[in-house]
């Protein structure tokens, strides 16, 4: 039993209808055949937590419900129009005009209320389910921080900053990662769809969101509210791990950065060229005297598999590529090219990724 379907009494999909529709459906037939793979794509057919499986059986019964009303609706004016097309002699009468008749007005007035007023309930009973979990003693806490166009996340219990690839935990019974969420600047959606809901990430309010995945796994993102010329590259990945996995990825996060390069003068002039740059202003590394907070935490910046919010795989030559034209790989994003030389970016490089 997961953290939600222990405490969630109004779990949707766990009840008889939910099930019913759920094997019921042509949509149903197509997502149970998909790879339940963690690492499938970003799909909305393939639930891998609780919360994102009551919102699948949700959807599969409001969309049930419309199939249906298409059908009827679509096959009744189909019949309609054959039935009563027009025949030859036809040009000379009107067909009979009938005015006023309570039995089909009172239908057609009852019946999409009734559809409407279920449609309402078990939404809202899906969403109040999900909602009113309270956040258990072993919850690991993440604050998310949209910014145009990347993901900050802030550990606090953990002291760890990171940057656009999110570690949590496989959840057992009492360890799902809650999210606290706002923004820097503009209105973006923090959108998983194999992990929970979509919730909104609005500047000056904090929404709260939890993930409970059981399975280890990536899983991809992205924003899902447009915020600007990169909105479509401010993707985001969630690391499921393992309990141990997890805890030697924070170890290794909780240590300052890498300050001694034996070997490695390359790395090191990279550091003093980093330092002495405007990049400082913009950029963190902890144990640095670089403190910005503009853009992405760059501490543990070799550990990610990504940089520019998953837009490019964090090789040395997407790097140096980066540095020396943000542009060129993130055309409108909010870095700016610094105009180095090839000496000083072949530094940075060096240094940028010995930061593991
Ligand atoms: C005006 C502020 C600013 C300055 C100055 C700046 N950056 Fe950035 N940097 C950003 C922003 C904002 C991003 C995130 C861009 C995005 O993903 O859309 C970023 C992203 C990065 C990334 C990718 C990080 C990741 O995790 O994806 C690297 C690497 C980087 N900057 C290195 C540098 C270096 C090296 C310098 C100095 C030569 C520098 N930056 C100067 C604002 C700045
Ligand atoms: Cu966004």
């Amino acid at each position: 039993m997961s953290f939600l379907r222990k405490r969630q009494s109004a779990g949707f999909s766990r009840g008889a209808i939910g099930r019913i529709i759920v094997h019921g459906v042509a949509c149903a037939a197509l997502a149970h055949s998909l790879p339940a793979r963690a690492d499938t794509p970003m799909t909305l057919f393939s639930p891998a937590d609780p919360q994102a499986q009551s919102i699948y059986g949700i959807s599969l019964f409001v969309l049930a419900i419309t199939l249906g009303i298409f059908i009827v609706v679509a096959g009744l004016l189909t019949y309609v129009l054959i039935r009563y097309r027009q025949r030859p002699g036809d040009e000379k009468h009107e067909p009979a005009q009938i005015y006023g008749s309570n039995q089909i007005e009172l239908s057609w007035t009852v019946i999409p209320i009734l559809i409407v007023v279920t449609l309402f309930l078990t939404t809202t009973r899906v969403i109040l389910g999900t909602e009113a979990i309270s956040k258990p003693n072993g919850a690991l806490e993440v604050t998310v921080i949209g910014h145009q166009f990347w993901w900050e996340y802030h550990y606090p219990k953990l002291g760890i900053v990171t940057a656009n690839e999110l570690h949590v935990p496989v959840s057992d019974d009492e360890h799902p990662t809650y999210l606290e969420m706002t923004s820097a600047d503009v209105t973006h959606s923090f959108f998983v769809p194999r992990l929970g809901g979509r919730m909104d990430v609005i500047p000056n309010r904090v929404n709260e969101a939890w993930i409970d995945p059981p399975q280890p796994g990536l899983y991809l993102g992205q924003c899902g509210q447009y915020c600007g010329t990169q909105h479509a590259k401010m993707l985001l990945r969630v690391y499921v791990q393992s309990k141990t996995d997890f805890d030697a990825w924070v170890k290794a996060q909780q240590q300052p950065a890498r300050r001694d390069f034996p070997g490695d003068p390359a790395a090191a002039e990279g550091e003093r060229v980093f330092l002495h740059n405007a990049c400082i202003n913009c950029h963190t590394i902890a144990g640095t005297a670089a403190n910005g907070r503009f853009g992405p935490d760059l501490t543990h910046l070799a550990s990610r598999d990504t940089i520019a919010s998953g837009a490019v795989s964090n090789t040395p030559e997407n790097m140096r590529k980066w540095i020396d034209d943000p542009n060129s790989l993130k055309p409108g994003c909010l870095m700016p090219s610094m105009h180095l030389d090839a000496h000083d970016l072949d530094a940075i490089t060096a240094y940028l990724t010995q930061l593991r």
